[in-house]
């Protein structure tokens, strides 16, 4: 099928051409799929949608991809420099906007009628660029005229306190693989302004709505009109769904009671929380009374989790909800007094004494599911952060533990590896991710194992390529590529990824030389206004500088920072790692995906119990993963304990620990300050040597352990394939496919 489009396509001049071609022919042929039916639909709702590049993974879906790289190679040219001209729409900032994206490409890949519903941030997150070891950031436009971006007639009225602004829908097609289509519904204004933000940073007048409204994306911002901003956004998102919601159900017969059967919206973490209040609120407009419309509102909506940490969920003071959205308060005071009512305990309220709405409480209380996003994060949710609402509502809670789309993942970024799959166990795993479990027969094959090895020497020359044209950095595919990418928080501790770089520099320099060098390398954003990740961010990098300047280690280590680590970065260096660093203190990573993308390319984990590192760990058993760093219980008890002299205490590690104490003083010694800036390296150094919230130096020395450990198997290379196999083998479980089935068979029961 289409063998004379593509031809024709793959034989213009220009990669821009060619780009252009495929483009427009995917999106007619992704028309001509239709939509998934069904009476009932899933509306998933998300302040981020981080959908990454769209090509590739759209060819794979429509099962044409090996057909036009086909056709692009007797013209001499790759899928890859056509991939080259889109640009990626960075709408996420991690995690929770990565989980959505897969969960549309489950959602579609299962047969299931489901949209997202967000925003169109026309710059997205920022672009990342590094200057004199620091972080600059800069606008990220990445709407070009054509895109796949589709405007539509659909618009609707959104009333902020005092002027309404009219919105315009766009929507993306969201093809399954081998299915039909969803689609992803962005909203916007026709008024946005790209032009008040000025070209070398980010900041813009954060008053006038209707020029910025979606212009940007937040990474978690820390000023009052920031603050305010995000409430714009969050209600604009949400009131457009609720219509659109309303809309659609009707037009398929719906007669607003029975919208439950025709609706159902996931929450994803508090963000579009107010979608509850505010359907309630269109409710009440069409004459249905205020205890039917919660009855009908509570059967709809689903929250899901995304943070273990209390502080971390959204509470806003009511007065800034006043300001932007005035018809939601008489909402949200009648929830918060039927709560009220009911339960005297004050931490389960909707509004507190110091006036602050908080969101999850609305979620919980009238969502009919709440959910974790691995089996640890969970448990913690019910029995710690959230045990007063589980005493309550036992039945609401459970888990869904987060899985990843092998599209992208896999077949996406590892052709290399999914040809050996195929020919090893067939086809069946692209729609059945557990049958990877039939690798496990190549457990003492030689051959094989020897292939899996060569194929990650591939990845990582290709990386190594990749990296020389972008950035102008030569790495060593030989050596080992030891790989931490995630955001940047301390919590992540990449701040003791850095304190062991310092370990093996000292170890080096005193004259033990490893036997096969290390690449370690890290890519990460931090908020722009979090101090402390960009002061970690400047050591990782005065790091890197300070090691390639000093002759008697550069040859035994190298340390990589990617400059604006994005999802079209990890597609590339994640097929290319050895290790996986997956070091968060214990009980903070509410699952990580990350991990799981590495696993699935054949990386072995170096780990803390934490997250879905845990179930990983039960799935590949001990002898393939590497574990480390105190459990979560006893975190929990350090932060908690009634006697403060038994809570963690850094300053008694540092005074106690000589090996400790000559790490973290090495981030203020004459050689960091001779490459870096004083006051940010000054700032860190007492940062962790009094504070450290997340407890870098109580696991440091177990850490440095077990990675020794790791270093030291990963000479044994057969032994070593053969950890890499287990892992592929035994990743089929955190396919998003899996997820999304427990899903439907779950919370939305679509049929
Ligand atoms: C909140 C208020 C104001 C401004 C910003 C925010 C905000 C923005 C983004 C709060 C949180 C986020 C993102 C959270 C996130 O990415 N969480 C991650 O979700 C993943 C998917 O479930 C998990 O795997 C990670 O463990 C979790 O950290």
């Amino acid at each position: 099928m289409y063998e004379k489009e593509i031809e024709s396509i793959a034989a213009k001049g220009s990669n821009v051409e060619i780009y252009e071609g495929l483009l427009q022919l995917t999106k007619e042929i992704m028309q001509g799929k239709g939509q998934i039916q069904g009476k009932k639909k899933i509306y998933y709702i998300s302040a981020e949608f981080l959908i990454g590049k769209l090509l590739s993974n759209n060819l794979i879906n429509l099962g044409i991809y090996d057909q036009v790289a086909d056709a692009l190679k007797k013209k001499g040219k790759s899928m890859a420099e056509i991939e080259e001209i889109e640009n990626e729409p960075s709408l996420g900032n991690g995690g929770l906007g990565r989980l959505a994206a897969c969960f549309l490409d489950s959602i579609a890949t299962l047969g299931l009628p489901g949209d997202g519903i967000g925003l169109n941030y026309h710059l997205g997150l920022f672009e990342q660029k590094f200057e004199n070891n620091l972080q600059k950031e800069k606008k990220n436009p990445w709407i070009t005229e054509k895109s796949w971006l589709r405007r539509t007639d659909v618009s609707y009225p959104v009333i902020f306190g005092g002027h309404t602004v009219q919105s315009v829908m766009y929507e993306i097609d969201v093809t399954g693989y081998d299915n039909k289509c969803n689609t992803l519904k962005l909203f916007d204004l026709d008024t946005i302004d790209e032009s008040i933000v000025p070209e070398d940073n980010i900041y813009f007048n954060k008053e006038d709505i209707q020029k910025n409204l979606t212009l940007f994306l937040y990474p978690d911002d820390s000023d009052y009109q920031g603050q305010v901003l995000r409430i714009y956004q969050q209600y604009f998102m949400v009131s457009n769904a609720a219509q659109l919601i309303i809309d659609e159900a009707v037009a398929k017969g719906s007669n607003l009671y029975d919208l439950p059967d025709y609706a159902v919206i996931q929450i994803n973490d508090t963000h579009p929380t107010m979608v509850i209040p505010e359907m309630i609120r269109l409710l009440l407009q069409r004459d249905i009374n205020i205890d039917d419309a919660i009855g009908i509102v509570s059967k709809m909506c689903a929250y899901t989790n995304h943070t273990i940490l209390a502080e971390a969920l959204e509470k806003w003071p009511i007065w800034y909800l006043e300001r932007v959205v005035p018809q939601l308060i008489p909402v949200i005071k009648m929830l918060d007094v039927k709560v009220k009512e009911k339960y005297k305990d004050e931490s389960v309220a909707i509004i507190d004494k110091d006036n602050r709405v908080h969101m999850a409480h609305i979620d919980i209380h009238f969502g009919f599911s709440v959910n974790g996003v691995a089996a640890l994060h969970t448990e913690i949710l019910k029995t710690s952060e959230l045990k007063a609402f589980n005493d309550i509502y036992p039945n609401k809670f459970n888990n869904k533990t987060n899985g990843i789309t092998f599209r992208r993942w896999l077949m996406h970024c590892n052709h290399e590896l999914t040809d050996f799959i195929t020919e090893q166990i067939g086809d069946g795993f692209k729609k059945d991710a557990t049958e990877l479990e039939n690798l496990l027969k190549l457990a003492k094959d030689k051959k094989a194992l020897e292939k899996l090895l060569d194929i990650k020497k591939q990845k990582k020359v290709q990386f190594k390529e990749y990296l020389k044209n972008k950035e102008g950095i030569t790495i060593d595919e030989n050596s080992i590529f030891d790989v931490q990418v995630k955001r940047l928080h301390e919590y992540k501790r990449q701040q003791m990824n850095a304190l062991y770089i310092i370990y093996k520099y000292m170890d080096i320099k005193a004259g033990n030389k490893p036997k096969t060098p290390i690449t370690m390398i890290f890519g990460a954003k931090a908020a722009p206004a979090y101090t402390i990740a960009k002061d970690i961010i400047h050591l990782l990098l005065c790091l890197s500088e300070m090691i390639s300047k000093d002759p008697d280690v550069s040859p035994y280590l190298k340390v990589v920072m990617l400059e604006n680590y994005n999802v079209t970065y990890a597609e590339k260096v994640i097929p290319a790692a050895d290790i996986s660093e997956q070091i968060s203190l214990a009980s903070q990573e509410a699952s990580g995906t990350g991990n799981m993308k590495f696993m699935l390319n054949g990386a072995v984990t170096l780990g803390t119990e934490d997250g879905a590192n845990v179930e990983i760990h039960d799935f590949v058993g001990d002898d393939n993963i590497y574990i480390f760093g105190e459990s979560s219980e006893k975190v929990i008890d350090l932060y908690n304990n009634p006697d403060p002299a038994k809570r963690y205490c850094a300053e008694t590690f540092y005074d106690e620990d000589e090996q400790i104490a000559k790490l973290v003083d090495f981030i203020i010694s004459k050689e960091m300050f001779a490459v870096g800036n004083k006051k940010s390296l000054i700032r860190l150094y007492m940062e962790i040597i009094t504070k450290d919230w997340f407890m870098t130096l109580l696991d440091l020395k177990d850490y440095i352990k077990v990675k020794e450990q790791v270093l030291a198997d990963y000479e044994d290379r057969q032994k070593w394939a053969g950890k890499m196999l287990v892992n592929v083998a035994k990743a089929g479980f955190f396919s998003s496919d899996r997820t999304i089935a427990q899903y439907n068979e779950d919370i939305w029961k679509l049929s």
